[in-house]
């Protein structure tokens, strides 16, 4: 293994796995190694959340009402406080109630949880998606 440049590995598979992957590999346009790659980015950045450890970075969309009282407070109080994690924050007014909010976030795992946890929670917000990445 080194820590530039590339690493081969050798894996072994099942034969209908691997022809499977190969075909949704080709169907997709990649190539075998850009596949597993980002397979293995997926697989860390699952455990990472599952764990609850870790750095990621991504973003928090989210759907509220903007006509329920107090709630923009709300959300710009809870922005607020997790500031350390939020790199910065997108609106768009969607309707006439419904307002599309989305957060990039980098950070701890566990600090971007909490705050996601405590935006989805808060009455008039209507859906919230974690979408999460490697940083
Ligand atoms: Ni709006």
């Amino acid at each position: 293994m080194t820590k530039r440049g590339v690493a081969r590995i050798s894996v072994s598979v099942s034969p209908e796995l691997l022809k499977e992957f190969d075909a949704t590999v080709k169907r997709m346009g990649f190539d075998r190694s850009k596949a597993v790659q980002a397979a293995m980015r997926n697989f860390l950045t699952d455990f990472r959340l599952q764990e609850g450890r870790g750095t990621v970075a991504g973003a928090l969309v989210m759907v509220y009402d903007h006509k329920v009282k107090g709630l923009e407070e709300t959300l710009t109080d809870l922005q607020h406080r997790f500031e350390s994690v939020i790199s910065s924050t997108m609106h768009i007014h969607l309707s006439k109630h419904n307002c599309l909010e989305i957060v990039a976030v980098r950070g701890e795992v566990k600090e971007i949880q909490a705050l996601a946890q405590k935006l989805m929670t808060e009455r008039g917000v209507k859906q919230l998606k974690q979408v999460i990445v490697m940083p």
